[in-house]
């Protein structure tokens, strides 16, 4: 069973270290335009695992892309690093180790069987922040805060866009073998309700993803996949995570 199950997770970390453009079937994500500066999204979290993580996104100064500041400390030593984190499907609602957060935000049903190429952003997960612009190093794990930022021409603050991240979604921070070591909500704590999204109906919490999400890992590794090959894998991961 052990000899089993690493096998598997061999050839799943294989895998998953394959760098290639690989364009979701509904196209590569447009760059976005016209987001406000006025509009700002935060998630301010931690656990037992993340001393703090902060993430602050509003429009660049220009409208195109979207501003993202990361300041995360106190990653638990022992949790091997770096860290990825992304924009995951739902809020963490009251379930326990992030499951509830879903997949990552994919409007573009790209999925990550294929890891993100960096150099074709376009590319890549919309949620997929880490992969698009970088894992946090091991600094993360100090007590005084890392601290990066970076536009993301690809991320929307506007109601109407399929890339928008105001839909109730949150931030997961994951260690290196995807498991996930905090997280939380995505919330506007300034803006525009007219553009942001208050005033239109209900606030959608459908996944961007096309099959059921993946529970306890990055989320990716199966999502939109239903070979006997995975199906293993899945059963592989719930058994180690
Ligand atoms: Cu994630």
């Amino acid at each position: 069973m052990h000899f089993s199950t690493s096998s598997v997770l061999a050839a799943v970390a294989a895998g998953a270290s394959t760098v290639s453009a690989l364009t979701g079937s509904l196209g590569d994500a447009p760059k976005t335009t016209g987001n406000p500066t006025d509009v700002v999204y935060e998630a301010k979290f931690s656990s037992a695992q993340v001393k703090s993580a902060y993430l602050n996104f509003t429009g660049a100064p220009d409208g195109n892309g979207v501003l993202v500041h990361v300041c995360v400390s106190g990653v638990n030593a022992s949790t091997p690093g770096p860290y990825p984190y992304h924009i995951h499907d739902f809020v963490v609602g009251s379930g326990e180790n992030c499951t509830a957060t879903g997949a990552h935000l994919d409007p573009y049903l790209r999925n990550d069987t294929v890891a993100c190429d960096s150099t074709a952003p376009q590319t890549c997960q919309v949620g997929d922040l880490s992969g698009k612009h970088g894992d946090l190093p091991a600094e993360a794990a100090l007590d005084t805060p890392y601290c990066t930022s970076y536009t993301d021409d690809f991320l929307s603050l506007d109601a109407s866009n399929k890339a928008f991240i105001g839909n109730a979604r949150s931030i997961v921070v994951h260690n290196i073998n995807k498991v996930r070591l905090a997280c939380g909500d995505l919330t506007m704590v300034s803006g525009s309700a007219s553009v942001a999204g208050a005033g239109s109906s209900t606030p959608s919490t459908s996944p961007t993803t096309s099959s059921t999400p993946a529970v306890s890992t990055g989320g990716a590794a199966v999502i939109g996949v239903s070979s006997l090959a995975l199906t293993i894998v899945v059963g592989a991961a719930a058994m180690l995570f």
